[in-house]
C-alpha cells in the first residue's frame, strides 16, 4: 500500500487500498465491475452517457485539495475506492469495547450485523441514483445538469465504497450481497430498494431538491454515526463519503433557496402581495410557496421514517457492540455507555402524543433523528430570510414528527402537520391540503422543460451567486451530444 494513501490511478480501480497487492479482492472487484458499468448504463443517468460532463473527482483523501475537475463522460468515471487515512492508534470510541484498539477485521460475533449496515447504506446509494435518472431530460440549466450528474457519480462511487468493504470482508456472502445491490431497483414491485424512501419516485426537479436537501442529509447523519464504527475500515470509509456529502446538500439547499427567489421576484414584479394566491403566482410560471411547503412536509417526514422505530434494540445493540455510534460522538461528553442515561422521546399513546423518558440506549434512533431536525432547521431559516428580505409574509415550517409517518410511533397516527390530533373526517381532509396533490404535480411537469444553452435558467428558478470552480456565468458545464 502507497505509505502516504495516495490514489493509484494505474489500475481499472482507482484506490488508496492497495489493491494492485490484494490479488483476490482486485479479481473480485474486476469480476464485479462489467455488471456495475452495465447496471449504469442501463439504470443511471438516461439520455447523457456520451455526453462530456465538467465533474470533480476524487483524487486524494488530503481535505486540502482532495479534487479536480475537468471533462468526462460519465461512464469513465472514475469510481475510486477511497479511505481516509487511519487514525494512529484509534481506539473504540463507545460501547462495550470502549477504549479497546478499533478493529481492522471483522469481529465474528458481530458480522451479520454489520453486514446489515453497510448493505443498508450501500443499497441507497444506486436507488438514488435510479430515482434521478430522468431528471436530465428537463434541466433547468446546464449549471443544474452538471451538479445532477456530479451527485449521481458520486453516489456511484459510494456505492462501490460499500461494496468493496463487502468483497474485503465478508467473504462469499459479502460477494453475493454485492450482487444483491445491482439486482434490486428503486420502486420495482418485485424486488424494490429496503428503505421506503428509497422507493418513491423523483419526478421532477423541485423533488430533487428536496431530496438532496432532506434524504442526503439523513446520509449525512447515518454516515457521520458509522464514521464512529469501532470496525475502522468502514470509520474510514465514512469519514471520506461524508467529504462528499457536503456538496449534495448544498445542491438541495441552494436550489429550493433559487426557486424561492424567483417567486419572490416574480410576485414583486407583478405586484402580487399574498403568496397563498397560488393561482395568480402560477400564471406566472413560478412555483407558489405553499406547494414548496407541501414539499417539505412530504420529503421530511418521508425521510423521518428513515431513522427506525424511535425504540430500538437494534440500535441499541449495534451501539454496545461499537458498531454505530451516536452523532458526533467524540465531541460528545459522557460515558459513551449510556449506563443508566435516558433520553425524552415524544410517543404515541392512546390516542396522544405524550413526552416519555425512556433508556438512552434504546432511543439512539430517536436521538439521531433528533440531531437531524435541528440540522434540518437551518434551511428552512434561510428560506424564510429570502421570503422576508422581499417583504412578504409568509413562513414555512417543517412539519410536526408524527405527520404522515409510516414507520415508528406515530405510524398511522391521525396527526396533522401542526402537530394537532385530527378526527378521521377531517384527517383525510387535512393530509390532502397539506402534501402535494396531483395538481401539484401535474403543473410542476408543466414547468419542467429543458433549458441547455449557457448561462439561461428556467423561468423558475434564479441563477446561483457563483459558479462550479469559479467558472462564469454562461460556462458550458455540459457538452451535450445527441
Ligand atoms: N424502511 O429497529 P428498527 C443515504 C426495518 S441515507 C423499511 O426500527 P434499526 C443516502 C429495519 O430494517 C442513509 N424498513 O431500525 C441518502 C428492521 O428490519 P429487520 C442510509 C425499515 O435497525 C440520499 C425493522 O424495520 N444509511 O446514505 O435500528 C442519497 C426494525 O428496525 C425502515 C443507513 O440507514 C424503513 N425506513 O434502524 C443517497 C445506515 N426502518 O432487520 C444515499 C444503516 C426500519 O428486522 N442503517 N426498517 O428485517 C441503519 O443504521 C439502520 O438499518 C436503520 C434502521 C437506521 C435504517
Amino acid at each position: 500500500m502507497a505509505s502516504d494513501y495516495s490514489v493509484d490511478y494505474d489500475t481499472l480501480i482507482p484506490n488508496n487500498v492497495g489493491l494492485a497487492a490484494d490479488t483476490k479482492v482486485r479479481r473480485a472487484l474486476e469480476r464485479w465491475h462489467p455488471g456495475y458499468i452495465d447496471w449504469w448504463m442501463k439504470m443511471g443517468p438516461a439520455g447523457f452517457q456520451e455526453a462530456l460532463v465538467y465533474l470533480r473527482t476524487a483524487v486524494s483523501v488530503d481535505p486540502e485539495g482532495w479534487a479536480k475537475f475537468g471533462f468526462v463522460r460519465m461512464p469513465e468515471y472514475k469510481w475510486g475506492i477511497l479511505l481516509a487515512p487511519p487514525v494512529p492508534g484509534r481506539t473504540i470510541p463507545f460501547g462495550a469495547h470502549r477504549g479497546e484498539p478499533a478493529w481492522q477485521d471483522v469481529p465474528g460475533e458481530y458480522r451479520s450485523a454489520l453486514r446489515r449496515l453497510i448493505v443498508i447504506q450501500g443499497d441507497t446509494e444506486p436507488a438514488s441514483v435510479e430515482q434521478q435518472r430522468f431528471l436530465g431530460a428537463t434541466a433547468p440549466s446546464l449549471y443544474d445538469l452538471r451538479n445532477l450528474f456530479q451527485v449521481n457519480v458520486e453516489e456511484g462511487r459510494h456505492l462501490w465504497a460499500m461494496v468493496y468493504l463487502l468483497h474485503k470482508y465478508f467473504g462469499a456472502d459479502g460477494r453475493e450481497e454485492a450482487e444483491e445491490l445491482l439486482r434490486r431497483h428503486a420502486g420495482d414491485t418485485d424486488n424494490p430498494r429496503l428503505l421506503g424512501a428509497f422507493n418513491e419516485a423523483t419526478p421532477d426537479w423541485l423533488s430533487f431538491f428536496m431530496f438532496t436537501y432532506f434524504t442526503d442529509r439523513d446520509g449525512k447523519m447515518q454516515l457521520a454515526a458509522l464514521a464512529q464504527s469501532g470496525f475502522d475500515p468502514l470509520s474510514r470509509t465514512c469519514r471520506f463519503m461524508l467529504t462528499e456529502e457536503a456538496h449534495h446538500m448544498f445542491v438541495g439547499d441552494s436550489g429550493i433557496a433559487r426557486i424561492i427567489t424567483r417567486t419572490c421576484q416574480a410576485m414583486r414584479e407583478a405586484g402580487i402581495d399574498d403568496p397563498s394566491d397560488s393561482d395568480r403566482v402560477r400564471r406566472l410560471g413560478v412555483i407558489d410557496l405553499p406547494l414548496i411547503q407541501r414539499k417539505i412536509n412530504l420529503h421530511f417526514s418521508l425521510t423521518l421514517d428513515l431513522f427506525g422505530n424511535e425504540i430500538s434494540t437494534n440500535a441499541a445493540s449495534a451501539f454496545e457492540t461499537g458498531l454505530k455510534g451516536r452523532y458526533r460522538e467524540d465531541k460528545l461528553e459522557d460515558d459513551h455507555r449510556l449506563t443508566g442515561a435516558t433520553y425524552r422521546v415524544l410517543a404515541w399513546r392512546e390516542g396522544r402524543i405524550v413526552e416519555e423518558d425512556v433508556p438512552a440506549l434504546t432511543a439512539l434512533n430517536a436521538r439521531l433523528r433528533d440531531d437531524y431536525i435541528h440540522d434540518t432547521e437551518g434551511g428552512i431559516q434561510r428560506w424564510n430570510k429570502i421570503i422576508r428580505s422581499f417583504g412578504f409574509d409568509y413562513t414555512l415550517r417543517l412539519p410536526h414528527i408524527g405527520f404522515n409517518r409510516r414507520i415508528g410511533t406515530f405510524a398511522g397516527a391521525p396527526i396533522g402537520p401542526a402537530g394537532d390530533i385530527l378526527e378521521p373526517a377531517t384527517l383525510a381532509q387535512r393530509r390532502a391540503e397539506a402534501l402535494p396533490t396531483a395538481e401539484d404535480g401535474a403543473y410542476l411537469a408543466s414547468l419542467m422543460k429543458p433549458v441547455y444553452e449557457p448561462g439561461r435558467f428556467a423561468s423558475w428558478i434564479a441563477p446561483p451567486k457563483t459558479g462550479i470552480d469559479g467558472k462564469p456565468g454562461t460556462f458550458e458545464y455540459v457538452k451535450i451530444v445527441s
